[in-house]
């Protein structure tokens, strides 16, 4: 017997046996009968490998052919290249081989230069067309986040841009749909703020008056002085011909952008435009008052952006907003009253760590629209700021301000002295255009300036004699000065304008008493001009006049507020005696003010017609301001910058109000 035979020896590794000596059979059952058994005698291991390998197979096949394909597909043109190439001769430069990589994070400023570019659009000829940029609209914290548009770095200043205009009508204000108004980084940031929603196209505002055109005729005088003797400083010297530098920003050419827009000075602005596009440099040490450059030089830049829809003066307010934000970085947030918009230092004046509270608080329309606008909150949050601080402040009077604040502690300085004209005045102002901007929601706004009215009128109203003319005095501990500033004539005008949008009538009364009055402060001088202040008579002497000047006080500036609000009540009343007082001051101006070889000077002496003695100096608000308004005073046309659109800053420069139908 034999013995039995040993176990199987234990095996450790796998055999695939694949038997090919068996002998052909073409029997189809049969051959799927021995594959059948075969697969069955094999291990449930051994199936489960040659599955694995069969499948690992079948997958690489797969994965080879797909590169394969995308290779060939890259290689071949498309039918439109092919189209092309077949019709042109040319083949593209570089033809795709492989797919464009993905960028992984897409920020707003990438998004924005992928959507698609409004055409540049040639300008047409004839007169340009006037529109508003309606600004974003609402995101849900009310702002954008800081994705700007790149502001063109200053070296690149020479090359002029071309303008971007999408323009609708020349003299009058036409609001565009709010499609063509953002820029597009904006735009693809996500809506911000509320737009100026609504369309109407300017109705043609005919031919020009005989006073339009003399107003047209003086600015075109002013402006050729200008022109020659110093463009692209800061403001004229025209008896000098020379100039006169104070921020070296071109002050008077940007502060009469708008004006010349509005007045149909086509070639004048287009001039003007390649300046700003190829020369405006914000890159240079130089300190600027924060206040000054921020109505003329921001609100300048904005109001041509609105009129003109030209981009370029939009991306300029930017940067220079910008600049000017170093101000708002004192322990207070009270802005200091200077920075250097180069070297972003900011600083105080040299005598005092205070700020003037007109100064502070008459920036907020500007830096308001600038962030709408742009969508940067940091403009309007800086600004709103100063408002909310102010409010709260002690130290007022039913609702009338001190001069000034201090910037360390944020508290009113020099209390007990108030006055509706320098280095107030415009607080005033603002507290109601803000109100009318923000579309006539932010009541703080409101509350503060129905406050401030009443202080008006229970502590500095009283009447002249003889001619018992109603006049703003002026109020130091408790003692009462019969002083005007002219400054204060802003005042009728303002008072008007809140009574249009709703306010009580009795401001209406007091606005046409002190329009008569500071129509006074003009026409009792022997050039017809006022003085840069007036102290007011008000004891009954037979052989003395209403208003009496002090030698030191008896120049003008060319200043604008006297005819501001003669264009305020005419366009709100109607009365044409506002239109025929402006015109005697226009010929005043030209009679005592002009100057030969181009430009208008101040004068010293406005009681001397002899010799009024001119001081070489055209202020920038003479084209900005007072030939602005005297124009828009002559139009007839309510539609022209109305009053529901637009709000005008304390430079004239029209801004549009938010919302407005
Ligand atoms: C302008 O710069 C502004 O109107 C400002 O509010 C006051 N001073 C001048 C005009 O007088």
């Amino acid at each position: 017997m034999y013995p039995p035979p040993p176990p199987a020896p234990h095996r450790d590794f796998i055999s695939v046996t694949l038997s090919l000596g068996e002998s052909y059979d073409n029997s189809k059952s049969r051959r799927r009968r021995s594959c059948w058994r075969k697969w069955k005698q094999l291990s449930r291991l051994q199936r489960n490998v040659i599955l694995f390998l069969l499948a690992l197979l079948v997958l690489s096949a797969f994965l080879s052919y797909s590169h394969m394909a995308g290779q060939w597909k890259g290689a071949s043109p498309t039918e439109g290249q092919r189209l092309r190439v077949e019709m042109t001769g040319q083949k593209p430069a570089n033809p795709p081989v492989l797919p464009a990589p993905q960028k992984a994070d897409i920020s707003p400023e990438d998004v924005a230069t992928m959507l698609p570019q409004k055409p540049r659009k040639h300008i047409r000829r004839g007169p340009p067309h006037l529109q508003i940029r309606a600004p974003n609209a609402d995101s849900k914290d009310g702002m954008q986040g800081e994705a700007k548009e790149q502001v063109a770095a200053p070296g690149d200043a020479r090359q002029e841009e071309p303008p971007h205009h999408t323009v609708i009508s020349w003299r009058g204000a036409v609001i565009e749909p709010e499609q063509g108004t953002e820029h597009p980084s904006r735009r693809a940031a996500g809506p911000t703020m509320p737009s100026v929603p609504a369309v109407r196209m300017q109705k043609d505002p005919g031919p020009l008056n005989a006073r339009q055109k003399g107003v047209i005729e003086a600015f075109l005088h002013a402006w050729k002085g200008y022109r020659r003797f110093s463009w692209g400083h800061d403001e004229l010297k025209p008896l000098s011909r020379s100039f006169n530098e104070w921020f070296g920003l071109g002050l008077t050419l940007i502060d009469a952008l708008d004006t010349m827009w509005i007045l149909g000075l086509k070639k004048e602005f287009e001039e003007a435009r390649k300046w700003v596009s190829t020369e405006l440099n914000f890159e240079k040490d130089v300190d600027v008052n924060l206040f000054e450059s921020t109505i003329r030089v921001l609100g300048g830049l904005l109001s041509a952006y609105h009129l003109s829809g030209d981009s370029l003066f939009l991306r300029k307010a930017e940067d220079f907003g910008n600049r000017l934000m170093p101000a708002f970085a004192t322990p207070s947030k009270i802005p200091y009253s200077d920075v250097n918009i180069g070297t972003g230092v900011a600083h105080p004046p040299r005598w005092t760590s205070d700020s003037t509270v007109a100064e502070v608080t008459s920036i907020q329309l500007e830096f308001r629209e600038l962030s709408r606008l742009t969508g940067i909150k940091k403009f309007r949050e800086a600004v709103e700021n100063v408002t909310r601080h102010i409010h709260s402040l002690s130290g007022k009077k039913d609702g009338l301000v001190p001069m000034f604040i201090n910037t360390h502690s944020g508290l009113f300085t020099h209390l007990g002295v108030f006055t509706l004209g320098a280095r107030a005045d415009s607080y005033y102002e603002y507290l109601l255009k803000q109100w009318i901007q923000g579309g006539k929601t932010e009541t703080q706004l409101l509350q503060d300036y129905l406050a401030a009215v009443e202080g008006v009128k229970a502590h500095l109203l009283r009447r002249s004699e003889p001619g018992k003319l109603v006049f703003v005095g002026e109020l130091a501990h408790g003692r009462f000065s019969a002083k005007m500033d002219h400054l204060v004539c802003f005042l009728p005008g303002t008072l008007a304008l809140g009574v249009h949008h709703g306010l009580p009538a009795e401001h209406m009364e007091l606005a046409l008493a002190l329009m008569e009055t500071c129509y006074q402060m003009n026409h009792q001088m022997e050039t017809g001009l006022s003085p840069e202040i007036a102290h007011f008579n008000t004891f009954f002497q037979a052989d003395l006049k209403d208003v009496i000047v002090k030698p030191a006080d008896r120049h003008n500036l060319l200043r604008p507020e006297t005819v501001e609000s003669l264009f305020y009540l005419y366009r709100l009343t109607g009365d044409h005696k506002y239109q025929d007082w402006g015109w005697e001051i226009l010929q005043s101006f030209n009679k005592y003010t002009r100057v030969r070889s181009g430009g208008y000077s101040s004068i010293s002496n406005v009681q001397n017609t002899h010799k009024p003695d001119p001081r070489d100096k055209m202020e920038s608000f003479f084209l900005g301001e007072t030939l602005k308004y005297l124009y828009l005073l002559f139009s007839d046309d309510p539609d022209l910058l109305s009053l529901d659109r637009y709000v005008f800053n304390t430079e004239a420069h029209p801004l549009p109000i938010w919302g407005a139908a």
